[in-house]
C-alpha cells in the first residue's frame, strides 16, 4: 500500500483525511519491520480489501449522489502475510470504518474465516473521495498487530444545504453531518440576509425542476430544509442579500437547536448583486401589492432568480417539529400583534434578571402574549409578537427596519418589586396589528422552550394593517 497523494484532494475537510492516511502508512511500515512483540500474528502485513459493489464507485468528474440513505457497498477482504500471500492461518474480526462517512455500527465487525470474508454495509453521509479502512480487531487481552487495510476510492457528490440540515433519521434531531467539516458543494447558494454575526443563504437551486426525478419544485424559497445560517463570529464585511456564493465550507454545528456553519470558507461571486433598490418587476407575484414582497435577487446561468419568502401557516409555526424545516429561511408570518407592554422586571439595574423578584416578573411577562420583558429588548433589538395565539419574536427591527417597538407607547410608572404591575411602557392597539412580518427565522432551543425569531431585512418587511 502507498501513501495517498492525491492532488485533486483540495478542501480542508480532505487534507484531514490525507493526514490520517499517511499516518495510518506509516503505522503499517512499523508493523511490517521485524516486531518480536506480536510473534503469533506478526505474519499479518495487512488486508487486501476489493470493491465488489456497487460496480461504478463514481469518479471526480463523474461522482456519486451524495447519500442520505445507505448505499450497499460490498467488500471482499483478505489477510495478506509478509510475503503478500492469503494468511489462511487468520481467523478473527475485522473492523471497518468510513473516511469519511458512516457505517451502522452493527455492520461494522465482519469476521475473516481462513484469511478471508465478505462485508456488505450500508454507507451514508459520505462526500468525497471515500475510502473504507479495515482494521484488524484483535481478541480480548491480545496485542493487535496493527493489520491495516484501505478499499480503493469512491467518489461522492458533496452534501447541498438540504442535506446539511435534514436528519432523515430524525428530522427533529441534529444534523447527519454534525460536527464534521463540510464543503456545501451541490447547489445554487444565495444569501437571503445579513446580520451581525452572519449571514442566511437558501440554496435556490433545490427549487429548480429536477429533471432527473420528474419533480416538480415547489418555487425558490418554498423548499423546506433548504436554508441555513453561517455564522462568522464578527459581521460580515462585503456580503450583501442577494450574493451568490460560488462556495461554502466550514465545520457543521448545532447551536440553540439551529444548525449551523462555523469556521466557513466562502466565495461570492459578486457578478450576481443587482443593488440596493429593488426592481418593480421582481415583485412578489402572489401579492404584488405587498411592500417588502420585493427580494432581492441572483443571477444564476443568465436568469435573474429571487428568493420569495415561505408563508409560515399556524400550524407550522406552532409545532416545533415542523417549524424546524424553515429554520434559517426567509419566511413571512400574516397577520399577528405586536406587544403593547413593555414590563422592566429588572428592578435593581444590574442588567441581568436575578433573584426571585425579577424572575417571577420574567415569567410573568412571558406567558403574556401582549408583553415583552425589556432586557431583551435592550441586549437583543427583540421584543415579543403573537399570531393566533403563537408567540413569536420580532429581532433587529431597530437595526434593519429602523423599527421603534417604543413609538407611541406611555411610561407606566408601576411598582418596583411587584411582579404583576413592574414599570415599564403601555402601548395602545394603534399601529400594532401586523399585516405581514418578513424576514429570516431563527429557532432558539431553550432547553424545551423553542423561540421563534423573525429577523427582518429591511424597513418594508413589517407591514402594518392600515
Ligand atoms: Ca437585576
Amino acid at each position: 500500500m502507498k501513501p495517498v497523494t492525491d492532488a485533486r484532494w483540495s478542501h480542508r475537510g480532505h487534507r484531514v483525511v490525507q493526514h490520517v492516511v499517511l499516518v495510518g502508512s506509516l503505522v503499517l511500515l512499523a508493523a511490517c519491520a521485524e516486531d518480536p512483540v506480536v510473534p503469533d500474528r506478526g505474519a499479518l502485513s495487512g488486508f487486501e480489501v476489493r470493491l465488489v459493489a456497487p460496480v461504478e464507485p463514481g469518479s471526480p468528474a463523474f461522482p456519486l449522489p451524495f447519500t442520505t440513505m445507505p448505499l450497499e457497498v460490498e467488500l471482499d477482504i483478505i489477510a495478506r502475510d509478509r510475503r503478500g500471500e492469503r494468511m489462511r492461518g487468520f481467523d478473527g474480526e475485522v473492523r471497518l470504518t468510513s473516511v469519511p462517512g458512516r457505517i451502522a455500527e452493527a455492520e461494522r465487525t465482519v469476521r475473516l474465516v481462513e484469511g478471508r470474508g465478505s462485508a456488505r454495509v450500508g454507507l451514508q453521509y459520505t462526500y468525497g473521495d471515500t475510502r473504507i479502512w479495515v482494521q484488524e480487531q484483535a481478541p480480548e487481552g491480545e496485542m493487535s498487530s496493527f493489520g491495516l487495510g484501505i478499499s480503493p476510492p469512491l467518489f461522492f457528490a458533496e452534501p447541498r444545504v438540504r442535506n446539511v440540515r435534514f436528519n432523515p433519521d430524525n428530522p427533529a434531531g441534529l444534523s447527519p453531518l454534525f460536527g464534521r467539516e463540510a464543503r456545501i458543494g451541490e447547489g445554487i447558494l444565495m444569501v437571503t440576509n445579513v446580520v451581525a454575526n452572519g449571514f442566511y443563504a437558501t440554496d435556490v437551486g433545490d427549487a429548480l425542476p429536477d429533471w432527473s426525478t420528474g419533480r416538480e419544485p415547489r418555487g425558490v424559497g418554498q423548499e423546506p430544509w433548504t436554508s441555513l445560517f453561517v455564522f462568522t463570529f464578527n459581521f460580515p464585511d462585503g456580503i450583501t442579500i442577494g450574493d451568490r456564493l460560488c462556495s461554502l465550507a466550514g465545520g457543521v454545528a448545532e447551536f440553540q437547536g439551529q444548525t449551523q456553519l462555523t469556521f466557513p470558507n466562502y466565495i461570492i461571486q459578486g457578478v450576481g448583486r443587482v443593488g440596493e433598490v429593488p426592481d418593480e418587476a421582481f415583485l412578489d407575484p402572489a401579492d404584488p401589492g405587498a411592500p417588502g414582497a420585493c427580494a432581492y435577487r441572483t443571477e444564476v446561468d443568465g436568469s435573474l432568480v429571487q428568493v420569495l419568502p415561505h408563508v409560515l401557516d399556524e400550524a407550522t409555526l406552532g409545532d416545533n417539529t415542523l417549524v424546524r424545516a424553515w429554520d434559517s429561511a426567509l419566511v413571512r408570518i400574516e397577520g399577528g400583534v405586536l406587544s403593547t407592554r413593555f414590563d422592566d422586571c429588572d428592578f435593581d439595574g444590574s442588567g441581568q434578571i436575578e433573584g426571585a423578584d425579577e424572575r417571577a416578573c420574567r415569567s410573568r411577562c412571558q406567558r403574556d402574549l401582549t408583553c415583552t420583558e425589556m432586557s431583551s429588548l435592550r441586549q437583543f433589538d427583540q421584543f415579543s409578537a403573537s399570531v393566533g395565539g403563537i408567540a413569536f419574536e420580532v429581532a433587529d427591527a431597530t437595526r434593519a427596519a429602523g423599527y421603534d417597538p417604543l413609538a407611541g407607547c406611555a411610561p407606566h410608572a408601576g411598582v418596583e418589586g411587584d411582579p404583576d404591575d413592574p414599570p415599564g411602557y403601555r402601548c395602545g392597539d394603534a399601529g400594532r396589528q401586523l399585516r405581514s412580518v418578513t424576514g429570516s427565522l431563527r429557532l432558539v432551543d431553550l432547553g424545551g422552550v423553542v423561540l421563534r425569531v423573525v429577523i427582518p431585512r429591511f424597513e418594508t418587511d413589517l407591514v402594518f394593517a392600515p
